[in-house]
């Protein structure tokens, strides 16, 4: 094993790999940029570098000031978290040729699976269900027309060096096919400075279903079941579960199967996932993920391995010790993303100061966070302030246990989701299981605060922030009675502290 880590990344992410290095007696190096001198991810390392100016680009995208962090503090590896440099093949070249351990995949690997088209192509030889469609980039509309009729209408033109949705354009007729080709290509040019578009049958209402893998650097790969994350807004997932509830047995094993195979098609190593739509039964490969993601926790509770210790393991070369037939899942997961985004208000990110934070606790709740009050939440970083995640039994009992958790969950200071999440636990199609990936368009009174309930939480919210200060008051300056005992302060006034609860 590697004896010190740097994790290249902030937020909840860093303090997730920061208490698995420790938990393995690994040395652990935090970077952060000026803005984030008293982050808490700083706190949860032996060594902090400071590595530039609040703007990502200035400070956690800067590849030569991390790796130069790297050889300061003699760090001998580097894991890059999610987002910011994950997925940089460019990124992982360098680290491993400044003599240090990328935690993830060969620079290569995630070469291959940045390229859609090209990743469609291994797939197929691979043996891989992929959606139906072409495997090469349409030369032009004429080449793209050809191929709708093949394929048959209506059709997704894709960008090759997409992913995550930009340059993605349904067409329903032929008519339309050349103005949406056009446009397509003009916006992969904008965004990726590549032009080249496929074209892919349209699914109308498929759920996306992932499966977790895990590949050692001997060729050892295993599967870690799926997660269902159909619920989604503009492709930022906002509620995941394990494991999805039109998987039987027969039906988790083909995916398992067919992800295994995606994964030794590029030699994997490390944790990684392949990405399916779901449809009547049927599944297809989308893409694959380079990186641990946001919801591997679900994973983790159902498996009860610790991804992040795999990761780790299998980057300093020590072979998986256990085969697919040592997996076996129990009960059901489920992760709720805290962002500060309103979701009364279109998902709006929403700023300010933490001023009152109370957290969930009890049996089979997990909070992965990075907040603490008095911390300011900024535009320059993610939205994600902490994720909630619940393990029960079954399916009914971690939805009991999530609306539960979130009931106990106060935040005042920026807006936030839970509020969004309350009322997908409440939802009666949720707990039929009935979902894809429109199912918060399809809802729309998730994204409407009822007036009795902001109401609510206004007074609660208020109420918080006024015991806040009122503890706080107590702490600093205990005031005597004229009876020699202490005072009680302000806060008896608002009455028992549980009436304060936010909705
Ligand atoms: C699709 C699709 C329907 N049919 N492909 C969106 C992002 C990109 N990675 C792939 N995406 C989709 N591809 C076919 N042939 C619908 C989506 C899609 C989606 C997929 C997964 C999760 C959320 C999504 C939200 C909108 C559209």
């Amino acid at each position: 094993m590697f004896e010190k880590l740097l994790v290249a990344n902030r937020g909840e992410i860093a303090i997730r790999v920061l208490r698995a290095a420790r938990e393995m007696g690994i040395g652990t190096v935090a970077v952060h940029s000026e803005a984030d001198r008293l982050a808490p991810h700083v706190r949860f390392a032996d060594e902090a570098v400071e590595i530039g100016p609040a703007a990502s680009a200035e400070s956690y995208l800067r590849i030569d000031r991390i790796l130069e962090a790297a050889r300061r503090t003699g760090a001998d590896a580097v894991h890059p978290g999610y987002g910011f440099l994950a997925e940089r093949a460019d990124f992982a070249r360098a680290v491993e040729e400044a003599g240090l351990i990328f935690v993830g995949p060969a620079p290569e690997t995630i070469e291959a699976m940045g390229d859609k088209t090209a990743a469609r192509q291994r797939m197929q030889a691979a043996g891989v269900p992929i959606v139906p469609g072409i495997v090469d980039p349409a030369e032009n509309a004429l080449a793209a027309l050809a191929a709708a009729e093949e394929i048959g209408f209506p059709v997704l033109l894709k960008a090759a060096a997409g992913g995550g949705g930009k340059g993605m354009r349904v067409v329903e007729t032929a008519d339309a096919l050349e103005r949406a080709f056009e446009a397509a290509r003009r916006e992969a040019v904008a965004a990726f400075g590549d032009g080249s578009v496929y074209v892919e049958r349209y699914l109308a209402r498929p759920r996306h279903i992932e499966i977790q893998i895990l590949g050692d650097a001997h060729g050892n790969v295993v599967h870690l079941g799926e997660r269902e994350c159909s619920i989604q807004r503009r492709h930022q997932k906002l509620v995941e579960e394990a494991p999805s509830a039109v998987l039987d047995e027969a039906g988790r094993a083909a995916m398992g199967i067919a992800a295994v195979r995606a994964a030794e098609a590029v030699d994997y190593r490390g944790a990684g996932t392949v990405e399916f739509l779901w449809e009547n039964g049927e599944f297809w490969f989308l893409e694959m993920n380079t990186r641990l993601q946001v919801e591997h926790p679900v994973t983790e509770l159902v498996t009860g391995l610790d991804l992040v210790a795999w990761q780790l393991r299998v980057a300093a070369g020590e072979p998986l010790e256990f085969g697919q037939a040592d997996v076996r899942m129990t009960g059901h997961a489920i992760e709720c993303r805290i962002t500060a985004e309103d979701p009364d208000g279109g998902f709006l990110p929403s700023t300010g100061r933490i001023e009152h934070l109370r957290l969930p606790e009890g049996p089979g709740v997990r909070w992965d966070g990075a907040m603490e009050v008095g911390l300011d939440v900024s535009l320059h970083y993610d939205p994600l302030l902490g994720k909630l995640i619940v393990h029960a039994p079954d399916r009914a009992a971690a939805i009991a246990r999530m609306a539960r958790a979130l009931r106990e969950f106060e935040l005042v200071g920026p807006d936030h989701a839970a509020a969004f999440h309350r009322r997908v636990m409440a939802n009666d199609a949720f707990a039929a299981g009935d979902l894809s990936i429109r199912f918060v368009d399809e809802h729309p009174a998730l994204t409407e605060s009822a007036p009795a309930e902001s109401t609510v939480a206004r007074a609660g919210a208020t109420a918080a922030v006024l015991l806040e200060e009122a503890r706080r008051e107590r702490r600093t300056a205990p005031r005597l009675s004229s009876a020699g005992g202490v005072e009680l302060g302000p806060w008896r006034s608002l009455g028992h502290p549980a009436g304060t609860s936010a909705p």
